[in-house]
């Protein structure tokens, strides 16, 4: 997250008030990062281009008493000094634009290395999650199911990214069945973006 102030005492407000808060607080913007490392041994990239000024990384995960980590202690400020990388922006192979609440962008990808670049042109904070449904699953399916986990393998996917930001995810695909979903709950009535339409069938072949 970019963070407006320096002062200690608004910061402290802003961790704070991430603990409660179902979008990011007043005085951040999201930025992205990974979404999808969840097991010990697990990996995941994404690539945010950040400009000099005051940032925290924070994990917004949520124990089980209801409090996000960034609470007990995973939280960390940067200090971006000056653009550590020249040049334009690394050269992407397929777009993903977020919107309130749908997914745009091509719906057939090839197989193999892939880096997404995914903006997110909504008012909303938005993330997405890429899952690969196993072979024979279909989408209605998968959406139908108690366990949709057990349907489908997570790929990874881009942390909650604010309003007018840019981020870049990369993977390699295999062929078959993906599916994109944002999670983040929509403010007004606490629904999760994925029931609002937030949903969308990516065909690897
Ligand atoms: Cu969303």
């Amino acid at each position: 997250m970019r963070i407006d102030s320096s002062d200690p005492a608004a910061i402290e407000r802003l961790r704070a008030a991430l603990d409660t808060a179902r979008a990011t607080p007043a005085g951040a913007l999201s930025l992205g990062g990974p979404e999808g490392p969840r097991r010990l041994g697990d990996t995941s990239e994404v690539i945010v281009r950040l400009r000099p000024g005051r940032h925290a990384l924070v994990c917004l995960m949520r124990n089980r008493d209801g409090h996000r980590h960034t609470s007990e202690g995973e939280w960390r400020e940067l200090l971006v000094t000056a653009d550590s990388v020249p040049g334009g922006d690394p050269v992407a192979t397929v777009t993903v634009t977020m919107l309130d609440f749908a997914f745009a962008g091509s719906a057939e990808w090839a197989p193999g290395d892939h880096l997404v670049r995914a903006s997110n042109d909504g008012a909303q904070d938005h993330l997405f999650i890429l899952h690969r449904l196993n072979d024979g699953v279909t989408l209605k399916q998968w959406l139908d199911a108690e366990k949709p986990g057990q349907l489908s393998q997570p790929v990874g996917g881009l942390a909650r990214t604010g309003p007018g930001q840019v981020a870049y995810f990369p993977a390699t695909l295999g062929p078959g069945t993906h599916v994109l979903i944002c999670l983040i709950p929509d403010p007004a009535s606490g629904r999760p973006h994925v029931e609002l339409g937030m949903v969308r069938e990516i065909r690897v072949q």
